[in-house]
């Protein structure tokens, strides 16, 4: 059990009142500005998926939309930073950097046409509309892959990760993913299964090149793709340890990183995996042990002539399943002959890891969505107001000041706070980053309070304790920074208990 959800703490209308109040009472340039930065807080949330080149991210978008519409290749694919959103009418709208606009349908497949009716360098951005009901709250960007740094000297590679990379720290990153990562508001970075060093610089490139809000692990999260590609008897339960240890490694990075096998993700999830080819796995099973131990050896030996399947049906298999998955759905249909093609398809998806990754895009991003997208906003009018004359400059500092005074401003204090320690810009012993991740990451009380599964009055007591440990750091075991940081947090756990203790009021006792 997860013990009892806390009533819901939203942000952005207290924030779109902060807004509106401003628009009546600034200038109209500043009000313009203003209306934009609304315009976006109750927009969906933006997600943009970002990666070296080839790791799998727009087979990732397709398994997240449940479509296949990004083109998918074994070469280099993905030339144009394509957002997919929610539109009442299905169609691709290039936007060329000249400022006019191309409107395409998609191809008889549903992809995205190859032939952009212009030139790659040509375009800034591909506005890819879909008539999906969960583009509604996510618009999700794919992004041309980081160059493979491979070749590059090492000097150079050291230029990208010191703190004064300066421009060479963008290098490498296509400038429009960088936009586009940069101005996202969540992100979901596709590592491949090593995590080899370009990929933890790809993310640091990205993390650098982006501004504020995107360089958190509040929202970012990474996947480690092609996990069954990593090489061990059972794949997906190496992955799993893999990602548990480099979900420690880059932790001032991202939340946590999950296995997934995208392939097989796209297949089961997209339609794309058909009831013809849950046929072929089952002449496949029907094969002698010696045959089938052979097949399964490599991708040649599986689609040997001589073997008496099809040979362009298993081909077919191979190009959505690959070896991992064919072998789980073979062993599924060896061990219960009657076994359905929509049982199959949920074993596979299973096998995949996409539940665990969907399960935390939906809660995870969606609970947070609306913190994420205030706290952008709030720094946006911070930003703003830098760059105002003297009148509007005050009158957004003292409604951001009055703002933070509001009791429910606690949650984005907490965000900041967070933040700063996840981020790795404050130090914390591990296991106090670990309690700070978890207060923000988690999406019940249970998970917020490190403590999944506890009983009600179990919750209560790790509340109390959680609000007791962190007052006596701040008074007594920390520097003025980490103080800062502590009487936030105390004041968080604080109120979760008071939540937990009398739920019907909201925690409303003060
Ligand atoms: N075996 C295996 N292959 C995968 C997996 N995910 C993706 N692929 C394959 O890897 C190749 C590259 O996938 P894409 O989705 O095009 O990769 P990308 O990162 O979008 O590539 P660019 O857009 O060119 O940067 C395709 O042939 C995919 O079918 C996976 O989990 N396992
Ligand atoms: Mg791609």
């Amino acid at each position: 059990m997860t013990g009892p959800a806390l009533a819901p703490r939203r942000m952005s209308p207290l924030v779109s009142a902060t807004c509106q109040r401003l628009i009546a009472t600034t200038p109209p340039d500043v009000a313009g500005q203003i209306r934009e930065i609304l315009g976006r807080l109750q927009g969906p949330l933006q997600l943009a998926v970002a990666g070296r080149i080839k790791s799998g991210k727009s087979t990732v978008v397709n398994g997240l939309i449940g479509r296949r519409v990004s083109p998918t290749d074994i070469r280099e694919c993905t030339r144009m930073v394509t957002r997919f959103q929610y539109g009442t009418v299905d169609r691709v709208e290039v936007r060329k950097l000249d400022g006019t606009t191309l409107t395409l349908p998609y191809d008889d497949d549903g992809v995205i046409p190859a032939d952009l009716g212009c030139e790659p360098h040509e375009v800034a951005v591909v506005d890819a509309y879909l008539t999906y009901e969960m583009l509604r709250h996510v618009t999700i960007i794919d992004t041309p892959g980081l160059a493979s740094l491979d070749a590059q000297s090492v000097g150079r590679t050291q230029g990208m990760l010191g703190e004064t990379g300066g421009v060479s720290a963008l290098d490498g990153v296509d400038e429009q993913s960088q936009i586009a990562v940069s101005s996202a508001e969540a992100v979901l970075y596709v590592l491949t299964q090593s995590v080899r060093a370009d990929d933890a610089e790809a993310l640091n490139a990205f993390r650098r090149a982006s501004s504020g809000q995107t360089s958190s692990p509040i929202n970012a999260l990474a996947i480690l793709n092609k996990a069954d590609q990593v090489t061990a008897d059972e794949p997906m339960k190496a992955a799993i340890e893999l990602a548990r240890e480099h979900s420690h490694t880059l932790r001032h990075a991202v939340s946590q990183v999950l296995p997934l096998v995208g392939l097989v993700a796209e297949s089961t999830g997209t339609g794309y995996f058909s009831e013809a080819d849950a046929q072929t796995l089952r002449a496949v099973a029907t094969l002698d042990d010696v045959t089938r131990q052979m097949m399964f050896m490599s991708t040649d030996l599986f689609t040997r002539p001589e073997i008496g399947v099809d040979p362009d049906a298993r081909e077919r298999l191979l190009v959505k399943l690959d070896l991992y998955g064919i072998r789980v759905a073979v062993d599924a249909i060896i061990a219960d002959g009657q076994i359905s093609t929509g049982e199959l398809r949920t074993i596979l998806e299973s096998a995949s890891g996409y539940p665990k990754l969907r399960a935390i895009i939906d809660g995870v991003f969606s609970v947070r969505a609306d913190d994420i997208k205030s706290a952008v906003a709030l720094s946006a009018l911070d930003s703003l107001a830098a760059k105002c004359a003297p009148g509007p400059r005050d009158l957004i500092y003292d409604a951001l000041e009055e703002l933070y005074q509001h009791p429910e401003a606690q949650q984005l204090r907490l965000l900041e706070a967070a933040t700063l320690v996840t981020s790795g810009k404050v130090d914390l012993p591990d296991d106090m980053f670990d309690e700070v991740r978890n207060l923000v990451t988690g999406t019940n009380p249970g998970e917020m309070l490190g403590t999944p599964g506890a009983s009600s009055d179990e919750l209560i007591t790790a509340a109390l304790e959680g609000a007791g440990r962190w007052r006596s750091f701040a008074t007594f075991g920390s520097n003025p920074t980490q103080a800062r940081i502590a009487h936030i947090i105390h004041r968080s756990y604080f109120l979760i208990w008071q939540q937990l203790r009398a739920p019907n009021t909201g925690g409303a006792i003060s």
